[in-house]
């Protein structure tokens, strides 16, 4: 196993790992490539039922490779809508695995790194992970959906401080602003992670996967048409096996055996 973008395959998920471990696992347009690969990879095998994303080495991820690919010249400014653009696919396709997307923030995660961890439906960091905003200290606005992700999960107030300052929120003070699931000890981190990718790849997947399309749809919806869409919601995960499943094993009084998909 070698590359920038590294899959383990375990029992029911799997494992994406961003390595270029030397740039702090920086994007460069080879690493975006794989990485959308890894997660079309994921989304095709009926095997896989959940992701865990970290990275290698010390940092998560320190977003855009600075280098000559975004650098000014004396032609002119770069054209950097198309290097925004594969960020835009790659929070896309994050926020359409049809699986849970686990996140393990091992080491600082800055600029789009920062807002990739944002997209993933459950993040853990290690207490020594640190989340830069860090766009503003080169002249740059947040991407990544760091301006949808970021006023919802810790305020309108926090965001803009973030965002305009740069400074780097701890692990800690991120989970107690609601940035990210859990803050644990740097050696519990993968433990945990892996534990958890596990026992979400025995859950029922494609309840997993509409309570997705519910949260996303939430932010733009009215009260009215969130009931409407949680009943039609509802009526889909109620036609599948594993609620099924789930009520019989409730009533036999045991655990649950899901089959996670339908398809
Ligand atoms: O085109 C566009 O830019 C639009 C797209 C925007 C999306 C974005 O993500 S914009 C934001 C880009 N990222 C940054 O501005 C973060 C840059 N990195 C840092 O500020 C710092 O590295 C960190 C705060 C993340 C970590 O600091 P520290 O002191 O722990 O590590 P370091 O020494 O700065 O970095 C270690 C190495 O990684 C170093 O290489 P060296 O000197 O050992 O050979 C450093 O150059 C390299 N590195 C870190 N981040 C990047 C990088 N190399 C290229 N690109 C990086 N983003």
């Amino acid at each position: 196993m070698d590359g920038v973008i590294r899959t383990e395959r375990r029992a029911g998920w799997r494992l994406i790992t961003l390595h270029r471990p030397d740039k702090l696992n920086a994007f460069n347009g080879a690493m975006h490539a794989a990485f959308a690969a890894a997660l079309a990879e994921a989304a095709a095998d009926p095997d896989c039922r959940a992701v865990l994303l970290t990275g290698a080495g010390r940092g998560f991820c320190a977003g855009q490779e600075l280098g000559p690919a975004v650098m000014p010249t004396e032609a002119g400014p770069p054209d950097l809508a198309p290097v925004v653009e594969q960020y835009n696919a790659m929070i896309r396709r994050v926020r359409a695995l049809e699986m849970p997307v686990i996140c393990a923030v091992n080491g600082v995660a800055a600029g789009a790194g920062a807002n990739l961890v944002l997209a993933c439906d459950i993040v853990l960091a290690a207490r020594s992970a640190k989340f830069i905003q860090a766009f503003s200290r080169i002249g740059l606005v947040p991407d990544s959906g760091g301006t949808f992700f970021l006023p919802r999960l810790v305020g309108e107030a926090r965001a803009r401080a973030l965002a305009m300052l740069g400074e780097p929120v701890s692990a800690e003070q991120a989970e107690n602003w609601g940035m990210i699931w859990k803050a644990v000890a740097d050696e519990e981190l993968m433990p945990a992670a892996e534990a958890m990718a596990a026992h979400l790849a025995t859950q029922p997947t494609e309840a997993l996967w509409l309570m997705k399309r519910a949260f996303d749809a939430s932010a733009g919806n009215t009260l009215e048409a969130q009931l409407d869409l949680e009943r039609d919601l509802q009526q889909e995960a109620g036609r599948g096996p594993d609620y099924a499943e789930g009520v019989k094993a409730f009533l036999e009084k045991r655990a649950p055996v899901f089959l996670g998909r339908r398809r």
